[in-house]
């Protein structure tokens, strides 16, 4: 599968977007609040191939939230790998089922609604080499 994005905890959306601007000559594509996943979302492409591999910037909303507690326990940085699974319906759920007979549960029973109004779920870095997976796609 394809590498949808790659996932960042920050603190700022603000100041590591002016980062990757200036410095990397990516633009903001996209911006919005996740409350289902207590956070605020930024993603971030190059501007000559907006439908390539996203940078997705994620800011805690609430200390309860997976991007806070990840950044009291490990810091800053790199938080998950996405992958497309599929633009078409049952997309995501039909690579959480294949997974599943290998051997991998995902975080959740069923694929649930993620930003860019995409069906979204994980699987535990302790299934997948001690990285967070988001599959991501049509659910
Ligand atoms: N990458 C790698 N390891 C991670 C991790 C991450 N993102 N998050 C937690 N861990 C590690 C912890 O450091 C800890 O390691 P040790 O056991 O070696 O100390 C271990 O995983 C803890 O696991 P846990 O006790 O099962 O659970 P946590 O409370 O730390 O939660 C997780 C971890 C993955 C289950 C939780 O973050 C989760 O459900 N994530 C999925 C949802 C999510 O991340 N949403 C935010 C993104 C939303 C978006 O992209 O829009």
């Amino acid at each position: 599968m394809k590498i949808d994005h790659i996932g960042v905890a920050v603190r700022s959306l603000d100041e590591a977007a002016s980062f990757y601007k200036a410095n990397l000559g990516l633009a903001e594509v996209h911006r919005e609040e996740v409350p289902g996943q207590k956070v605020r979302v930024a993603f971030l492409s190059d501007p000559a191939d907006p439908n390539g591999t996203a940078v997705e910037l994620l800011e805690p909303t609430s200390p309860d939230g997976a991007v806070a507690k990840f950044i009291s326990a490990r810091g800053l940085g790199l938080h998950h790998l996405a992958f497309h699974a599929g633009g078409e319906p049952g997309a995501v759920a039909t690579a959480m089922e294949r997974m599943l007979k290998e051997g991998i549960p995902s975080l959740e029973p069923k694929p649930r609604p993620g930003a860019r109004g995409h069906h979204v779920c994980f699987f535990h870095p302790k299934h997948c080499a001690g990285v967070l997976i988001e599959l991501v796609g049509g659910g």
